[in-house]
């Protein structure tokens, strides 16, 4: 057998058992409550049954696991805070935090998904929504039934969505909506779409369009080099005709959007940690076993280095998120905490991908390790929700109340 095929065997083998126990150096465990652990070990148990042994060969083929909505529904990783009324899971910010993580250590395009649904979707029609727009829409949505995707970015309007064309026009017993959406998640499977549009006035506004109102489309993507099991799309209005019971009352505004990217961010902080210690654990592990010199390559200083760094920026980041879920727990959160930790927390998944990746060697640019597709998943992490840079000008204009944007 090649050292290739054998290096390959021993691989899957380890891929397929999905050993993945997470790192806890500072014991911050011990800060979670019993209910937190049960959700993270049945979150955790969901992932290695259901994405782990088949991830690889979707993102291998760009293959959307459209089954796995109505899964994802089943085990409540739709709209966590939510509540229950509602089908919600009706738990707090670090319940949330810890759905994310885990299903980002299986893959981020996986959490992009739930999160969509959940913060993007699910939030602004809990929180801007009426009752009978909540009772129609949000049980489904809760369960898998039906698909939502966001529609904020815009073909020439990415950071700056305030600059946004798409509009709708007042037409006494409906609105009639054109524009374009560029970039969005779930949009080619997607049910309905949470759409931000702006009204004759030039006001931000969310409408809810469903999948077979006339002159609405979502052609997909492709070519994707990141998010590869994840379905991307635009989403186009064409003269599309909205019921008025649609639009979603209770915020206008750029505010909205933004409020439902707050939440969202949170999510990523912590699922972009997950894909992070699923890089270390992976490389932890090789290290131990690959034999280079007649030792294994663990005994090496250089690649201690590489675990030592890895681990610290992990703990550094497990404490950001933990104390960002009580803040938000007590409803204290502010948007700049929340840039501080995506962003940070984005940038340290890629350097511990990276440094992964040349841990495993050559092994690591194959499919027989996640490291090179969480590296790539995090390529759109680090730019979507708001760019690296964009959430450093949020923060700088937290420090000295001087906005740089434009
Ligand atoms: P600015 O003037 O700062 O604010 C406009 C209005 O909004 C208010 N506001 C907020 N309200 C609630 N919550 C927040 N977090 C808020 N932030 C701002 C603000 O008070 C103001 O209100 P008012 O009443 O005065 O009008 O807005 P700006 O145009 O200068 O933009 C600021 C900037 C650049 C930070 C913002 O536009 C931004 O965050 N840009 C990044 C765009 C972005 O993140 N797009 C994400 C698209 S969705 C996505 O990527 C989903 S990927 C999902 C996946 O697959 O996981
Ligand atoms: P631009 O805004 O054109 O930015 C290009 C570069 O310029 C960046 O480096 C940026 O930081 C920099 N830049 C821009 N403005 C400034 C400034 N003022 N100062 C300094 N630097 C600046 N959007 C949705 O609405 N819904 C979705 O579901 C969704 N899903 C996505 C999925 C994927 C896979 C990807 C890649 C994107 C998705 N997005 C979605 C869009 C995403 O939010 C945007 O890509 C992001 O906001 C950046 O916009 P842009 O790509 O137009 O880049």
């Amino acid at each position: 057998m090649s050292t290739i095929t054998a290096q390959s065997a021993k691989a899957k083998k380890s891929l397929k058992q999905d050993v993945y126990e997470h790192p806890d150096f500072y014991q911050i465990d011990s800060l979670l409550t019993e209910e937190h652990k049960l959700i993270r070990s049945s979150i955790r148990d969901f992932v290695k049954r259901e994405i782990s042994p088949y991830i690889e060969d979707w993102a291998q083929r760009a293959h959307f696991p459209y089954e796995i909505v109505k899964k994802f529904g089943e085990i409540g990783a739709f709209g966590p805070t939510i509540p229950q009324e509602y089908g919600g899971g009706g738990l707090d910010y670090i319940s949330y935090g810890i759905l994310m993580q885990e299903i980002e250590r299986g893959d981020s395009g996986m959490r992009s998904t739930a999160s969509v649904q959940g913060s993007l979707v699910m939030y602004p029609i809990y929180k801007f929504g009426n009752e009978a727009q909540r009772k129609k829409y949000l049980p489904k949505l809760a369960a898998g039934e039906w698909l939502g995707c966001f529609g904020l970015t815009e073909p020439d309007h990415g950071s700056n969505p305030n600059g946004m064309v798409t509009n709708f026009k007042d037409k006494g017993d409906h609105y009639l909506l054109n524009g374009t959406k560029m970039w969005i998640s779930n949009s080619p499977k997607a049910d309905l779409a949470v759409v931000w549009a702006k009204d004759e006035k030039g006001r931000i506004h969310g409408l809810i369009v469903e999948r077979g109102m006339p002159g609405f489309s979502t052609p997909e993507t492709h070519g994707k080099w990141s998010l590869r099991a994840s379905t991307t799309g635009e989403l186009v209005f064409d003269n599309v005709k909205v019921p008025k019971e649609n639009l979603l009352p209770n915020k206008s505004g750029l505010g909205a959007p933004l409020m439902c990217l707050d939440s969202a961010r949170y999510g990523i902080a912590w699922g972009a940690l997950g894909a992070a210690m699923d890089c270390y654990e992976s490389a932890r592990r090789y290290a131990a076993e690959r034999i280079q010199f007649g030792k294994p390559i663990a005994s090496f200083q250089l690649v201690q280095k590489k675990l030592s760094e890895m681990l610290t920026e992990i703990t550094k980041a497990q404490l950001l998120n933990w104390r960002l879920g009580t803040l938000l727990n007590e409803g204290k959160a502010t948007t700049a905490q929340i840039s501080l930790a995506k962003r940070n927390n984005v940038q340290v998944a890629l350097e511990i991908a990276r440094e992964a990746r040349q841990i495993h060697g050559g092994m690591g640019i194959t499919g027989e390790y996640p490291i090179m597709r969480h590296m790539m998943n995090l390529e759109s992490v680090v730019t979507y929700e708001g760019t690296h840079d964009i959430h450093l000008l949020i923060l700088g204009n937290e420090i000295t109340g001087i906005p740089a944007f434009s």
